[in-house]
C-alpha cells in the first residue's frame, strides 16, 4: 500500500483539492520569504477516507459496501460527504443533494450524526497525539504531525524508510482506535506536500515524497493543488496562460502581485517552489466563548450579514463579562451555501470583553472577507452560518462544524431595536426523526431511522457490532421510540471498547 514518490508522475493528482480549510488560514500565511523546508521528510497529513460517509457504514452494517450520501436531505440540501460506491455515479461534496438523487438513486441519504462523527475525530487525535506530541487538527478528520517531535526511536534518523514504517503503523492505529475506519496519509518535507500528498492514493493509501522529489512531482499538477487557488484565482492564471505548476514556475513574482495581488502572489510565488516552511503548531488548550447562528436558505445580503455578526458579537461579550473571562484573538466564522467553513481572525493588544470592541474587529472581518477574491463572490452566493468568538489564544472555528445540520440556532431568540428594516434571517428546522438519526425502542433496542413520512418512521434495527437488521415501522408519535444519541463527555481512551458505545438514552428530540 506504502508508496515513495521520488520521480515524476504525471498521471497523479491533477485534480482539485478537498479539505478546503487550507484557505482559512489566509492563502499563503507565513510564506513572506524564501526560507529553508526540511531536509527529511519529517511532516505527515492524514485525512480519513470519506469521513461521514465511512462512519454511517461503520454503525449501520446494512450500508457496507454501498452507495451513501450524507448531508441535508431537504429540498434545499447540499452533500456533505458520499461514500466512495456512491461516487463512482459522479456524487460529489457540495453538489446539491437533488443533483445526487438523480445521479444515484438508490444510495441511502442520511442528515448526518455529528456526535458520532466528533467522537471518531477525538479518537484519532489521540492516536496521532501518542505518535507525537505535534498534532495540528485542521479539521474533524485531517491533521498534521510533526514526526521530529516524536519521541520514537524508530524515528531517529527520518529516513524514508523508517518514516513510511511509521506512518503504515499508524494508519493501523487509526484503523483500530476507530473501530475501522481508513485514512489516507502523505509524509513530506513541508506541510504543502504533505497535504498533496496525502490526497496521491485516497482511499487507504500512503505517499512518501521523497526528499528532493517535491518540485518534479508538483510541475505537471495544476495550479488548484495550491492552498487557495480556488476558481477565481485558477480563472486569473488561465487567463493569463498559466494552467500548471510548471506554468507558474514561469511567472515572475512582481507578475503574480499584479495578477492575484500581493499577499496571495507570494504565496503562490514560494508554493510553486515547493517552499514551505511552516512549522506544525500543536493545538493549544483554548479558551473561546462563541455564539453562532444557522440558516435555512442562504444569506446573501451583506449588511444583514454584519448585523448579525454584531448582534453575536454583543452576545459573545455578554457571555465573556458574565463568566469574567476576556479575549484578545476575535474570530468570525462563515459557513457557505457550499458548506465549506472559512473563518477569520485578529488578535488585539489587550484582553477585551467590551461588546464595541469586538463588534468593531467583527466588521472589519467581514469586510476583509468580503474584499476577497475567493472569499467575497462566495459570501455574496450565500451564506448559511455566521459565528462570532473569543478567544485568549488562537483558533476557536473547529470543534464544531457542521452544527448546522443538528438544527441548533443558538443566535436566533435575541431582540434587536436598530434591525427593524432587515429581513429576518431564515431560521433551521429541526428536523424531528431525520434520516440516519440514532434511535432506541423500548422493546426492539437500538436501530437507526430508515425513513419517515405521512405519520410513520420505519427504523432499521442494527448497530456498529449486530450483523444487517430487520426494518420496522411505527406510529412517529411511539411513545416507545427514542432519539439515542452518544453521551458528550464519554472517556475515549479506549473508544473501540463496549464502554465508549453503549451510552445512554437521550430524550426525544
Ligand atoms: N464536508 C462537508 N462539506 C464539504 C466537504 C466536506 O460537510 N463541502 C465534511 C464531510 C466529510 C468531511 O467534512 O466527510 C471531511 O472532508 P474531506 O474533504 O476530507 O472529505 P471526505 O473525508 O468525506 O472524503 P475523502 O476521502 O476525499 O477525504
Ligand atoms: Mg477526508
Amino acid at each position: 500500500m506504502a508508496r515513495a514518490v521520488g520521480s515524476l508522475d504525471p498521471a497523479l493528482g491533477t485534480g482539485p483539492h478537498g479539505g478546503g480549510l487550507w484557505t482559512t488560514r489566509g492563502p499563503g500565511a507565513g510564506l513572506g520569504s524564501v526560507r529553508d523546508v526540511r531536509r527529511e521528510a519529517s511532516v505527515l497529513h492524514l485525512d480519513l477516507d470519506a469521513f461521514f460517509a465511512a462512519v454511517e457504514q461503520r454503525d449501520k452494517p446494512s450500508l457496507r459496501g454501498r452507495p451513501v450520501v450524507v448531508g441535508g436531505t431537504g429540498g434545499r440540501g447540499v452533500v456533505a460527504t458520499a461514500s466512495y460506491e456512491a461516487r463512482i455515479y459522479g456524487v460529489r461534496s457540495a453538489m446539491s443533494t437533488r443533483e445526487a438523487r438523480s445521479r444515484c438513486p438508490h444510495a441511502a441519504f442520511l442528515s448526518g450524526r455529528f456526535g458520532a462523527y466528533r467522537e471518531a475525530s477525538r479518537a484519532v487525535m489521540g492516536a496521532l497525539r501518542e505518535a507525537s506530541p505535534l498534532v495540528e487538527p485542521l479539521s474533524l478528520d485531517e491533521a498534521f504531525v510533526d514526526l521530529a517531535a516524536s519521541p520514537d526511536p524508530t524515528l531517529a534518523d527520518l529516513s524514508v524508510e523508517s518514516v513510511t514504517a511509521f506512518a503504515e503503523r499508524l494508519r493501523a492505529r487509526v484503523t483500530e482506535v476507530t473501530d475501522g475506519l481508513t485514512c489516507s496519509v502523505g509524509v513530506a518535507t513541508s506541510k504543502f506536500m504533505a497535504k498533496v500528498a496525502s490526497d496521491l492514493d485516497k482511499p487507504d493509501g500512503l505517499v512518501v515524497v521523497a526528499p528532493g522529489t517535491e518540485r518534479e512531482l508538483l510541475r505537471p499538477m495544476s495550479v488548484t493543488v495550491i492552498p487557495g487557488v480556488g476558481p477565481a484565482t485558477a480563472d486569473r492564471l488561465r487567463r493569463a496562460g498559466v494552467q500548471t505548476v510548471a506554468d507558474l514556475e514561469q511567472v515572475s513574482q512582481e507578475e503574480l502581485v499584479r495578477l492575484v495581488g500581493s499577499a496571495h502572489g507570494i504565496g503562490l510565488f514560494h508554493l510553486a517552489r515547493a517552499h514551505d516552511d511552516r512549522p506544525v503548531v500543536a493545538e493549544r488548550e483554548t479558551k473561546s466563548v462563541s455564539v453562532e447562528g444557522t440558516y435555512d436558505s442562504d444569506l446573501s445580503d451583506l449588511r444583514l450579514m454584519e448585523h448579525l455578526l454584531v448582534r453575536q458579537s454583543g452576545e459573545v461579550a455578554a457571555r465573556l463579562a458574565k463568566a469574567g473571562l476576556s479575549g484578545r484573538t476575535v474570530t468570525i466564522k462563515v459557513r457557505l451555501h457550499d458548506f465549506t467553513t472559512t473563518s477569520r481572525s485578529a488578535t488585539l493588544p489587550e484582553p477585551t470583553d467590551s461588546p464595541a470592541v469586538v463588534a468593531r474587529v467583527v466588521r472589519s472581518l467581514l469586510a476583509e472577507l468580503a474584499a476577497g477574491v475567493e472569499t467575497g463572490p462566495a459570501l455574496r452566493a450565500g451564506v448559511r452560518l455566521l459565528g462570532v468568538g473569543v478567544s485568549g489564544l488562537a483558533d476557536w472555528v473547529q470543534d464544531d462544524l457542521f452544527a448546522d445540520l443538528d438544527g441548533s440556532d443558538e443566535a436566533a431568540g435575541t431582540t434587536d431595536e436598530e434591525a427593524e428594516d432587515l429581513p429576518e434571517p431564515p431560521r433551521a428546522r429541526s428536523s424531528g426523526w431525520a434520516p440516519g438519526a440514532d434511535v432506541v425502542h423500548d422493546e426492539h433496542g437500538r436501530g437507526w431511522v430508515w425513513g419517515s413520512g405521512r405519520g410513520v418512521v420505519t427504523v432499521r434495527f442494527e448497530t456498529r457490532e449486530s450483523p444487517a437488521g430487520p426494518v420496522r415501522s411505527f406510529p412517529v408519535d411511539d411513545p416507545a421510540l427514542h432519539l439515542w444519541q452518544q453521551p458528550e463527555d464519554e472517556p475515549t481512551d479506549d473508544p473501540g471498547g463496549p464502554a465508549a458505545r453503549e451510552g445512554g438514552l437521550s430524550a426525544p428530540g
